[in-house]
């Protein structure tokens, strides 16, 4: 079993996604261990993304992420890091499959709906990081 951080950004919180987006998690029998609908801050958002600083979409990026409130939730299963993002599907929205949540509703490669982590590594770090009062 493996567990992973998902979040849906503002544009799938703003486009009433919310609902499809986690029917397609359910879908692949990944489960919900934890979940919280609220404002991400500049400072938890410097470190999620402390990997993209100084890249040229890293402050509209930041600005975006604030734009409205987001959902953020630990999923748990087998492969669960790598069944994510398969069901995200690629971070350029003209690439992603169309079976994927970016294929089917995504027309712009910032707002892009949703957030999977890439590795165990970064999907401990990001749980520890949202949900720091959960344990390891
Ligand atoms: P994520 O971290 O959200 O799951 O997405 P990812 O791994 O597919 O993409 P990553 O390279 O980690 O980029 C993080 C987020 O930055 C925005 N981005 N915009 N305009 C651009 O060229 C660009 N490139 C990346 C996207 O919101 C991406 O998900
Ligand atoms: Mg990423």
């Amino acid at each position: 079993m493996e567990r992973t951080l998902v979040i849906i950004k503002p544009d799938g919180v703003k486009r009433a996604l919310i609902g499809r987006i986690i029917e397609r998690y359910e879908d692949k029998n990944l489960k919900i261990s934890a979940m919280k609908f609220e404002n991400a801050t500049q400072e938890i958002l410097e470190k999620h993304y402390e990997e993209h600083l100084g890249k040229p979409f890293y402050e509209s990026l930041l600005s975006f992420m604030k734009s409205g409130p987001v959902v953020v939730m630990v999923l748990y299963g087998e492969n669960a890091i790598e069944l994510v993002r398969k069901i995200n599907g690629a971070t350029d929205f003209l690439k992603a499959d169309s079976g994927s949540i970016r294929g089917q509703y995504a027309f712009c490669t910032t707002e892009n709906l949703v957030h999977g982590s890439d590795s165990k590594d970064s999907a401990e770090r990001e749980i520890h990081l949202w949900f720091p009062e959960l344990k390891s």
